[in-house]
């Protein structure tokens, strides 16, 4: 992409309603815009970072044998009075009335209405199990939006249902998708914390959170310096192994917020607790028959007889992830990608677009790493050094290129690595080939 065609708008002034690192570096590198409090325009920079988080969630959930569907954003208010969340779930739910004087609402989480959806198909045990899920907008009337899309009131989810004949099965589905988050937050560049947590509105009784440690998290969390030590991208499961072990190794390490952090209890196990603060990315509940016997959502069992089937439901906060991603990897320049999730791989910069040479030569590189199959942001505006480098920096490509009178005088363009700020010469002839394979 040609900078000189895109919409990229930086801003070089710190937006005064920003508190947090993320907030401002997401309205500075002109990847957000706010429409009305908690709710965001994503510009062509921040969406493609969304949709690069997306994919890696669906290859994680498909991997673990989820499988895709899509839900609608409005919703019948009927399904909630049956399940009886529709009182309960209070004034955080955006509640419509369509023409007829029909109840709708903007969904916040979708357990009824995929209830609803396998109870009018899905009749025998020999049909589960079943985990179905989906990449939607929520809707969620947050008393206090803030920090841009950390805590939004319109925001994306990844949301997976389980559908399972018995507890004992249903926890393997729970353990499938503990396992698929490990990986899935490991994948996108950011360390993840599975911790114990309460089931508030959604239920049940076995829960954790998913926490990424940085410095602005909303809440204290207490952690064993062993989860270092741990790759989830080792665990090499396939589907329907028994991943019990891999939990328990897992849940076996301590980890708990403010609020439940008991004082003694890092003695208790002789472990190395670390305090820091954490961001929630991601929340996985097993509540059984929370909804499937009050929406009598039941299979005919082995026996013949009809049994309420067992569910469970997985939340990753996508939206959320492009904010916390942030926190965890930036520096006083700008955001710095991690490179599976970045929106460009390399950011060319042409210094001399005044030189037509030089200028050739940056054509050139640019023509080179596009047709390698490189994702590359080629800098060709007329406007200052000073003003390209800042803004690279800022929007945090993983690589950058660049090339300018002298430069070009010897043949060579300058290679930056954005995280460690690490700069080499390399042959201007030679340059696309690094990015080869
Ligand atoms: C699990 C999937 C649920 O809603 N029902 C379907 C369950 N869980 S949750 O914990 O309430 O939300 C799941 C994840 O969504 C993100 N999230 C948010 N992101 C941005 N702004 C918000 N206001 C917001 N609320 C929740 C979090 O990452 C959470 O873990």
């Amino acid at each position: 992409m040609r900078l000189s065609r895109y919409f990229l708008p930086t801003l070089k002034e710190t937006p005064s309603e920003a508190q947090i690192a993320s907030h401002r570096l997401m309205l500075r590198a002109g990847m957000v815009r706010q429409g009305a409090a908690g709710i965001y325009s994503w510009l062509p920079l921040g969406l493609k970072v969304l949709k690069n988080i997306e994919s890696i969630v669906r290859e994680e959930q498909d991997r673990a044998g989820a499988i895709e569907l899509l839900m609608p954003t409005i919703q019948s208010a009927d399904l909630w009075i049956e399940s009886g969340r529709y009182d309960d779930y209070g004034k955080e739910m955006l509640r419509i009335e369509d023409r007829h004087d029909r109840k709708m609402l903007f969904g916040p989480t979708n357990e009824e209405l995929v209830t609803d959806i396998f109870r009018r198909e899905i009749k025998s045990y020999k049909d589960l199990p079943k985990n179905l899920y989906h990449i939607q907008w929520k809707f969620r009337d947050e008393i206090r939006p803030r920090f841009g899309v950390m805590r939004g009131r319109e925001f994306l989810m990844k949301d997976a249902y389980s559908f399972d004949l018995d507890a004992e099965n249903a926890v393997k589905s729970y353990n499938a998708m503990f396992v698929a988050y490990l990986r899935t937050f490991a994948r996108l560049g950011v360390k993840a914390i599975p911790m114990r947590a309460d089931t508030g509105p959604i239920g049940g009784d076995l829960s954790h959170e998913f926490i990424v440690v940085a410095d602005t998290g909303e809440s204290e969390v207490f952690f064993d310096k062993g989860f270092e030590d741990f790759d989830p991208l080792s665990v090499d499961s396939g589907l329907g192994d028994d991943l019990q072990p891999v939990v328990d190794q897992w849940t076996s390490l301590y980890a708990a917020t403010e609020e439940m952090h008991d004082p003694d209890a890092p003695e208790a196990g002789g472990a190395d607790i670390v305090k820091g603060r954490g961001i929630e990315v991601g929340h996985i509940f097993f509540f059984g028959e929370k909804y499937s016997k009050p929406m009598k959502a039941e299979v005919q069992g082995p026996d013949g007889k009809p049994v309420p089937v067992q569910m469970g439901s997985y939340g990753i906060g996508v939206s959320r992830l492009v904010g916390a991603i942030i926190e965890a990897s930036h520096d006083e320049h700008g955001i710095i990608w991690p490179e599976a999730i970045a929106p460009y791989k390399v950011g060319l910069m042409n210094l001399a677009t005044k030189d037509a040479d030089c200028t050739a030569a940056c054509d050139k590189i640019y023509a080179d790493l596009r047709s390698q199959g490189v994702e590359v942001l080629y800098d060709d505006r007329n406007t200052g050094a000073g003003a390209k480098f800042s803004d690279m920096d800022l929007i945090g490509l993983p690589w950058q290129v660049a090339l300018g009178n002298r430069g070009f005088k010897n043949g060579v363009v300058e290679l930056k690595n954005r995280a460690t700020g690490d700069r080499e010469e390399v042959a201007i002839a030679d340059i696309a080939a690094r990015f080869a394979g």
